[in-house]
């Protein structure tokens, strides 16, 4: 097993070593990185002989319930009283993102964490983190490199969901040559690649699509088609028997499209605030977009939440968009 790097924070290994009882816990809205980094550890540990809690503060989502392990995730209050030597953070930027398992997390007699994002503030008693990781799922690699142990099936299965979730099915930035050494490790295992990828990323549920289907007859260009954006509303969501859960994605339709550079997604489902996500394509950037509305994010993906009347708010986000494009075309001239 050829790794690149290898596991920097010594006292995470005195720390697991000298743990019985382990809490791992991962953070609100669970993703593939963090469910699969989660059972991943979990399935480590239990080897090394740990007795392993895993904790989530909302439901594993449908389609990484088939990973080895899932069921026996718990939410913060079937695990209420139990003393535990270690609680692991496992893909958490901030002690916030647990939710309600952070107070589990307080209450463990030491803490860490693993975490690959880059303003992560060292939260935990001991802090492995690199913010140049595509995934948590990579570190937990790492971590079974420390102890010579090869994924098997199983583990090898949660880490496909972790570092393919992640790198956006190896299409994002982050993908590096730690990611594909992973990938290689977790192929030579023996897993149902195209099994694992129809339940993680390929079937869609049908409201998913019904909403898609509605959002997209929305799709409207502006800013000489270098600008898309969307709209939904609670009608959409009724008709499509969706939840919110189902309008994951969507807005990358509206991004991979020739020649457009910025999108937003509105979502005035709500009564009180219109919810507005936006990408970018680089050098475009959109956080500073969602700061407009007391929001925020990352350069490429940001959001918020604004109240008033949407109309006006969805004018003013795609004007601030408009905006950018004129002041980038006029930087580059
Ligand atoms: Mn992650």
């Amino acid at each position: 097993m050829r790794q690149l790097k290898g596991i920097s924070e010594p006292g995470l290994l005195r720390a697991l070593d000298g743990a019985r009882r382990v809490l791992i816990l991962g953070h609100i809205s669970p993703d593939g990185d963090c469910v699969g980094s989660m059972l991943a550890l979990g399935a480590v540990l239990e080897k090394r002989g740990k007795k392993v809690s895993l904790c989530l503060q909302d439901p594993v989502p449908g389609n990484l319930r088939f990973l080895p392990g899932a069921e026996k995730i718990l939410p913060p209050d079937r695990l209420e009283g139990e003393g535990f030597d270690l609680g692991v953070a496992v893909d958490c930027a901030d002690e916030s993102r647990m939710g309600e398992a952070a107070r589990l997390f307080r209450l463990c007699r030491a803490t860490a964490q693993i975490d690959h994002h880059a303003s992560n503030p060292l939260y935990a008693g001991v802090n492995e983190v690199d913010g140049k990781a595509s995934c948590a799922g990579c570190m937990i690699w790492r971590l079974m490199g420390e102890y010579r142990m090869e994924p098997d099936k199983p583990i090898a299965e949660c880490l496909y969901s972790a570092i393919s979730t992640d790198t956006g099915r190896f299409c994002f930035s982050c993908t590096d040559e730690e990611t594909f050494l992973c990938a290689s490790c977790v192929a030579a295992a023996g897993i149902d690649i195209n099994r694992c990828a129809r339940e993680i990323h390929l079937v869609k549920e049908a409201p998913h699509l019904k909403l898609l289907g509605r959002s997209l007859a929305t799709l409207k260009f502006f800013a000489g088609g270098r600008c898309t954006s969307m709209v939904i509303g609670a009608e959409d969501y009724a008709a499509s028997g969706a939840g919110r859960e189902h309008s994951d994605g969507i807005i990358n339709y509206a991004l991979n499209i020739p020649g457009v550079r910025l999108t937003c997604f509105a979502d005035t489902s709500a009564p009180d605030a219109v919810r507005i996500s936006f990408r970018a394509v680089e050098p475009y950037h959109v956080n500073d977009i969602a700061a407009l509305f007391g929001g925020g994010g990352h350069a490429l993906a940001a959001g918020c939440r604004t109240a008033g009347d949407p109309r006006e708010i969805i004018r003013r986000a795609e004007e601030a968009m408009e905006a950018q494009i004129r002041e980038m075309a006029a930087e580059t001239e």
